[in-house]
């Protein structure tokens, strides 16, 4: 009987196999183009929050407890998570996959690893497509997990209306976050393992921070969390939740974040192009030897960027 039905018809009738289907072709055409699915509507209701931090830092464990929060307050809720390797060799989110394994079975949970195939490493261009895909479904709130380092965590920042940042004892100095520049996207510090020595100090170290090194960032909730249980992610819960109350991400900065992104990535798709060519070999050349300087030269790469 449902093979008679369009996807379209099937995603419309809020069958989970459509969805994933959608999100699938998302993945492997993000060139959208003429399908119906290039023209869902938006981000409007859904919640978005984003978990970044470094790898190992229980990323993955934080989001399953969380998922499980918000399962409780009967909320529907996707997950985003990042995978450093392709989705289709397996790799890193294998791992991640059997820890979230839990929830698989349960209808209102809507997990998803994508490659990160994107541009300098931040969110590929899957991201956006699919949380527009989540938000028509009609999730609640959608957890995105990062990859763990670098882009990821400035550019999740611009989609999430909450950007939760983790940080673990012993892992080394409190200073090479602010050396990093990813305190500023954080909306809240965790102090994840909190069950291992050294979080007690490691959460003075990052109150004094946000307090006295920067007074911008005076307001940055510090929680500590043991992500392998939900009671232990429970007051973290309640901070996001606080937030998400009252800071929701202006719809208009995530559709710039997202024009932004499209922008970027064929520039860098063009001008990655444009260099492997004979012209561009020869135009690198030229700056080597001194003839002309990349300063110089950036104005010719940037007249030879086609329109997409
Ligand atoms: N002791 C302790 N271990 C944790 C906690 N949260 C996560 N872990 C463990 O840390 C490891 C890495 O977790 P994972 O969620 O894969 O980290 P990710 O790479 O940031 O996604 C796993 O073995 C987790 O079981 C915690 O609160 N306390
Ligand atoms: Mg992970």
């Amino acid at each position: 009987m449902s093979e008679r039905l369009s996807l379209r018809e099937r995603f419309e009738a809020g069958e989970r196999g459509a969805l994933a289907r959608v999100l699938s072709y998302i993945e492997d055409h993000p060139d959208l183009r003429g399908t119906w699915i290039a023209d869902l509507p938006p981000v409007s209701a859904m919640q978005i929050v984003g978990v970044t931090g470094p790898p190992g830092g229980g990323k993955s464990t934080l989001v399953n407890a969380l998922v499980q929060v918000y399962r409780r307050q009967g909320k529907r809720v996707g997950v985003l998570a990042f995978d450093p390797s392709s989705r289709r060799t397996g790799g890193a989110a294998l791992g991640d996959r059997i820890r979230m394994n839990e929830t698989w079975s349960d209808d209102g949970v809507f997990i998803r690893s994508l490659a990160n195939r994107g541009r300098l490493g931040g969110l590929s261009d899957a991201v956006f497509g699919s949380l527009r895909a989540f938000n028509a479904f009609g999730l609640d709130l959608t957890l995105i997990e990062t990859v763990g380092v670098g882009q990821g965590e400035i550019d999740v920042a611009s989609v999430a209306d909450v950007t939760v940042l983790i940080q673990v004892p012993g892992a080394g100095d409190t200073v090479q976050l602010i050396k990093a520049g990813v305190l500023e996207i954080a909306n809240i510090l965790v102090v994840n393992k909190s069950d291992l020595p050294g979080a007690g100090e490691l959460l003075r170290d990052l109150r004094s921070l946000v307090t006295q090194v920067d007074p911008s960032l005076a307001h940055t909730p510090v929680v500590a969390a043991t992500a392998t249980s939900v009671e232990g992610v429970l007051p973290l819960a309640e901070e996001i939740d606080k937030l998400l109350a009252c800071s929701q991400l202006d719809a208009r900065m995530r559709a710039e974040a997202e024009v932004r992104h499209y922008v970027l990535s064929e520039v860098e798709r063009q001008l990655d192009a444009l260099l492997r060519e004979e012209s561009g070999d020869e135009l690198v050349a030229r700056i080597e030897a001194g003839a002309t300087n990349a300063w110089q030269a950036r104005v010719q790469l940037i007249g030879s960027l086609r329109p997409a």
